[in-house]
């Protein structure tokens, strides 16, 4: 069977870490992804190719049908929403916690809260899950500078260590959400691609599992 297959990916941690269980598939890139400037590679299993890009596009290019599958974090997924994607197995990688932080020792103000994030979709929906009126500011990185510069009074963003945080005088509040990364298939390909897709993921659901 050599039907065309792409695997969506994006570079760092997911990359790093999707690798070993992919190889648990029997898939392999024919050359280090993490070292080279391509965006396609062909992989030791004719016709499956991964895709390199950035990590929010992932699930954009898989619902589109750019990509059969792909890897991305439950942050992304549950931000971009799950029109058109199945989410068939987590991975248990690149894990995290997605929480609001602000100014250490700083208390929240009463009335309206600014918050700065690039997560606008997950935050407007976590404050009013709090009855808290909120203002949302789209932020594409550094969101750790919005409440020291009085941008914002609260921040929403990814946490691991807590060390980002606690670098910049913040402190976490409260976990909106446990993380980790999940593979992703569009509706379509989980239909006509099937016999050669669920084998990848059974294969790669052993090794995850054999990692715990
Ligand atoms: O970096 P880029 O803008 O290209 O895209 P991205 O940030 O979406 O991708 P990437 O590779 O950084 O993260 C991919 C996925 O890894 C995210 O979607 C999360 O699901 C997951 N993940 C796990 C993390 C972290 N750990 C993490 N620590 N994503 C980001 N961080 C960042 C966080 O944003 C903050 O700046 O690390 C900092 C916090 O780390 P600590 O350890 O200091 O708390
Ligand atoms: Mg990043």
């Amino acid at each position: 069977m050599s039907e065309q297959l792409t695997i969506a990916l994006s570079k760092g941690r997911i990359l790093e870490e999707t690798l070993p269980l992919l190889a648990g598939a029997g898939i392999e890139p024919e050359e280090d992804p993490e070292k080279s400037r391509k965006l396609v590679f062909e992989t030791t299993v004719p016709g499956v190719r991964l895709l390199i890009i950035r990590a929010t596009d992932v699930p954009t290019y898989v619902q589109y049908g750019g990509a059969d599958m792909g890897v991305a974090g439950k942050d992304v997924l549950m931000e971009h929403g799950g029109d058109g994607l199945y989410e068939p197995l987590d991975l248990a990688i690149a894990r995290c916690r997605l929480m609001t932080a602000g100014v250490a020792g700083q208390a929240v103000p009463e009335g309206r809260v600014r918050v700065a994030t690039k997560f606008t979709r997950l935050a407007r929906e976590y404050y009013a899950a709090q009855g808290k009126q909120a203002d949302i500011i789209k932020l594409y990185g550094a969101m750790e500078l919005a409440p020291l510069l009085g941008l914002a009074d609260e921040i929403v963003d990814i946490v691991d260590t807590g060390n980002t945080l606690k670098a910049n005088g913040l402190e976490p509040r409260e976990t909106i959400a446990d993380i980790s990364s999940r593979v992703v298939v569009s509706r379509a390909s989980m239909k006509m691609k099937h016999a050669r897709i669920q084998p990848i993921l059974d294969r790669m659901g052993e090794a995850v599992a054999r990692r715990q």
